[in-house]
This record gives structure tokens, C-alpha cells and sequence, in this order.
């Protein structure tokens, strides 16, 4: 079904986690909600009040024996979270009884709602553009104090702000081009360059500025990633666990120890930061081990940071580290690489010799059997992952308001190439029009139903 045919339904679902609980909330929306409603809670007076709520017995409407004790919440249209009339019954949290009460609502002319569909109800209400439902999406998933904060504020509009601005100075350009056309001596039309050009680099600058806050943004969304790597035995589950301050991963003297990727999380300044412990890389027949060197390559491609772990005392840790490089790491990724040099206190003597600063941006020094150099390099990711988190400033986070602000920008960058080489004013109105239609998807004031599916299907059910 298209998401533009679904709107007259009346949908339901569970508005809380499914399981045992103290209490569940089930919320139903649209425009028969209340008919629907009546039929099992006729302790519900004739005239209903928005934001109030009404105690009573739920019941069957068929077999009306009572099915449980609630509190039903209504909210009138205009006034709720879709815009949609909307009631939240909120019941026991037993699992048989909230799908009772769901059972109920759907013999009585309900619908099961969709993943995202009561968001995309407040979308398509017009109370929140689709970045905002995004950050609805964000939010429910926030993590960390900052990637709530985050959230919450890209719900409060500021970046749809943005958003908005560069959408206005786009259709204000599109509009004044039309206008502008000069004719040259010759009779060919021209588009008056310096006119133009002056506030397409406005546009592109102010794009620019917002692409470069995506890593931040995401970082502070899904947080920072970091992967320890190495040959085996050098220590890398030992120095997870001092991370983590947990026995997390098993260490012992043999080789090969760990196979899987282990992870776990700490939290640093409001930012989460998930720890890799990775299998050791080397050549080996060991069928098993071979596909944990094989997650081990994974991890070090989505890892934000990948630390190097060596024994401090390896003299041929220098010519290890540069095979490392160059057969798992990238260029693109090179400069996410430290070195940590582990076991300190087997070699208290030991120099930074033979280690290119080059190679690595920085070199740590630890001992996870002494529990030595910690703060360092936790210091070190604290700078990390300190962004700018000014009140003014609207960080983008989502995969898919990036990849169309890149394509606004290159729009942008062709059009202003088209305008020096002078080309006709068809052509430039066209490449305008083409990052005022992607600055709309961003906004979702134009959409498909793959663009939804993009949005929407990412989120839970009942939300
Ligand atoms: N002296 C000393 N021993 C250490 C230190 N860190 C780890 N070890 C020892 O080194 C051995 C290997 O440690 P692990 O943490 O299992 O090493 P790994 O890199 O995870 O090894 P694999 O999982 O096999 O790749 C164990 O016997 C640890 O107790 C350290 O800082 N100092
Ligand atoms: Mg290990």
C-alpha cells in the first residue's frame, strides 16, 4: 500500500516495549478512534476532554467480560502527537492482556499500525518535516546524554532551520535568475554572473559548513567506534578489560585466544564509546581463527579509531606495523591509526626508537598487567570526541540528509562552473533545480514511497 492511500485508517499498537512490565501503553489513532474506543470503555463520559484522562474497566465488546483495569488518555485532533484524534490506554503490562486489548480495538474497526506510522501520521499532518521525524528516530535510540541532547534539539526544528534557509535562498536565486536574464549585444541570452554568483557561494558555503558537522553528528548518535588490533598475544583482551574495568574478554598465554570480535561499551564525557577486542592477526590454517581474522579486517574498516597493539619490547615492531598498514589499512584510514605499545613493565627501559611518528599520530604506552596508561589515552579520546556542542550549533547525524546535501553541494559546484563558462541560463536554471528538488527530499516536501520506506521502516513498531 502506498503511504499516501493509508491515512483514513485508524491505526493501534503497543506504544511501549513488548514483555512483562508494571504498566503497557497501547495508542490508537485516526479518525474512528473514538467509535472504536466506546465499544469496549463505556465508562468514557458523552463529552470527551483533550489531555484528560478517564479510569475505568476495559471490556470485550462482544463477550463483555472485562479484560482489565485502565487509564485512557484522549487527545483531540490538532492536539496530539500526529495531529490525529488519538487515546492511550494504558493497562497492565502482560503480555496476554495488552494483545487482548489489541485484539479488541482491531475487531473493532482498528489497524495494526506499521513500523514509523504513527510518526509518519504527524508527518503527513504537517506537524514535523521528515528531518524532524528522523530525529523522533534518534531520540527513541539516544544512548548517551549528548546523542539525546542532539536529538532532541534537531525535534526542536534547529536544523530544519537550516534546512529551511537553504531552501528559501535556493527558490530566491531560482526566482531572480528567471529575471535576470540580460541580453548580450549579439541577442544570445545571458545570465547577469555577478549577480548570481555572489549568493550561490553563500549557499555553497553555508551547505559545506553543515556537511562537515556530519561526522560529529554521527559520532554523537551511534558513537565512536575503536578497534584494537594486533598480532596475537600482545595483549588486546587485557587491555580491553582495563578499558572497560570489566573481565570481559578471556586472556590467557595462547596464542589465538580470542576468535570473535568482543565488544563493550564506557561512556566518555556524554559519548559513547564502544571497545573492539579483535582475534590476533596472523597466517594460520585454523579454520576458525580464519574467520575471526576475517572480522578483524571488518572491524578495522568501520572503526573510527584503530589502536595497534604491540609488545613495547618488540624491536621488530617498526617493520610489523608498516606490514600491518599496508596490508589492512586503507589511505582514506591511515589517519585513524595509534600505537599502543603494551606490557611496559616487562621493559621499563624501552625507547620510542624504530617508531615513525609518521605512521601513527600518537603512541601510548601501557601496561594492562600493572593497569598503567589508562588516563592517557583516555585523555586522548576525551579530545577526541569533544565537539563544538554550542546552543547554536545544528550538527547533521543521519546517513540520509548527508547524502543529499553532498548532492546539493556538487549541484552547486556545477552550476557555479556553468555560470563562469557563461553556458546558457537554461542549463543553470536546470542544475539549480536540481539541489531546490533534493533540498525538498531533505525536508520531504517531495517524496516516494522508497524515501518513506528509507525513514519510516527504520523505526520500531508503535512509534
Ligand atoms: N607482563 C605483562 N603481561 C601482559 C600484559 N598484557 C597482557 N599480558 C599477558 O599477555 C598474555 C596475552 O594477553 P591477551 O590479552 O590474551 O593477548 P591478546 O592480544 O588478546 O591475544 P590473542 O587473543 O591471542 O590475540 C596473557 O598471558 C596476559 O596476561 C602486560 O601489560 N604486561
Ligand atoms: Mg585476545
Amino acid at each position: 500500500m502506498s503511504y499516501l492511500d493509508r491515512d483514513e485508517d485508524t491505526i493501534c499498537a503497543m506504544a511501549t516495549a513488548t514483555g512483562l512490565a508494571g504498566i503497557s501503553v497501547i495508542r490508537i489513532c485516526g479518525p474512528y478512534c473514538e467509535s472504536i474506543v466506546r465499544k469496549c470503555c463505556s465508562f468514557l463520559p458523552d463529552q470527551l476532554e483533550s489531555h484528560r484522562v478517564y479510569y475505568g474497566w476495559f471490556k470485550s465488546h462482544l463477550e463483555k467480560e472485562d479484560i482489565d483495569e485502565v487509564l485512557v488518555t484522549y487527545f483531540t485532533e490538532g492536539r496530539s502527537f500526529t495531529g490525529d484524534h488519538t487515546f492511550e490506554i494504558s493497562c497492565h503490562g502482560s503480555p496476554y492482556i495488552t494483545s487482548r486489548i489489541i485484539q479488541e480495538l482491531v475487531q473493532s474497526g482498528g489497524r495494526i499500525a506499521e513500523k514509523g506510522e504513527f510518526t509518519y501520521r504527524a508527518f503527513s499532518n504537517g506537524r514535523i518535516d521528515l528531518s524532524q521525524a528522523e530525529s523522533v528516530l534518534s531520540l527513541i535510540e539516544s544512548h548517551s546524554k549528548k546523542s539525546s541532547q542532539l536529538a532532541l534539539r534537531q525535534l526542536k526544528g534547529e536544523l530544519s532551520y537550516k534546512f529551511e534557509d537553504i531552501e528559501n535562498r535556493l527558490l530566491n536565486l531560482a526566482a531572480h535568475l528567471e529575471v535576470n536574464i540580460d541580453y548580450s549585444e549579439e541577442e544570445i541570452l545571458q545570465v547577469g554572473k555577478d549577480k548570481i554568483a555572489p549568493p550561490l557561494e553563500e549557499i555553497k558555503k553555508r551547505v559545506e559548513g553543515l556537511l562537515q558537522t556530519f561526522n560529529s553528528g554521527r559520532i554523537i548518535k551511534e558513537g565512536f567506534f575503536v578497534a584494537l588490533v594486533g598480532a596475537p598475544n600482545v595483549g588486546k583482551s587485557s587491555l580491553l578489560n582495563m578499558f572497560v574495568e570489566k573481565d570481559k574478554a578471556i586472556v590467557t598465554e595462547i596464542e589465538g585466544t580470542t576468535r570473535d570480535v568482543i565488544e563493550e561499551k564506557v561512556m566518555i564525557d556524554g559519548v559513547s564509546i564502544t571497545f573492539f577486542d579483535t582475534a590476533g592477526l596472523r597466517i594460520t590454517e585454523d579454520k576458525v581463527e580464519k574467520i575471526g581474522i576475517e572480522k578483524t579486517v571488518r572491524t578495522i574498516e568501520e572503526a573510527d579509531l584503530v589502536c595497534w597493539v604491540c609488545d613495547a619490547w618488540n624491536l621488530k615492531a617498526k617493520e610489523e606495523l608498516s606490514e600491518f598498514v599496508s596490508s589492512h589499512l586503507k589511505a582514506q584510514n591511515r589517519s585513524k591509526l595509534v600505537v599502543i605499545r603494551n606490557k611496559i613493565d616487562l621493559n621499563e627501559t624501552s625507547s620510542d626508537d624504530g617508531f615513525d611518528q609518521g605512521i601513527a599520530s600518537h603512541i601510548f604506552k601501557t601496561s594492562a598487567k600493572l593497569n598503567t596508561g589508562k588516563i592517557e589515552f583516555f585523555d586522548f579520546l576525551k579530545d577526541l570526541v569533544s565537539f563544538e556542542f554550542s546552543e547554536n550549533s545544528a550538527q547533521l547525524s543521519h546517513l540520509r540528509q548527508f547524502e543529499l546535501l553532498s548532492k546539493i553541494y556538487n549541484s552547486l559546484d556545477s552550476t557555479l562552473n556553468s555560470l563562469h563558462k557563461e553556458l546558457s541560463p537554461e542549463l543553470i536554471i536546470f542544475e539549480l533545480q536540481e539541489s531546490i528538488v533534493a533540498i525538498h527530499e531533505i525536508l520531504g516536501k517531495e517524496f516516494d514511497d522508497q524515501v518513506m520506506d528509507r525513514v519510516f521502516k527504520q523505526f520500531c513498531l508503535g512509534k
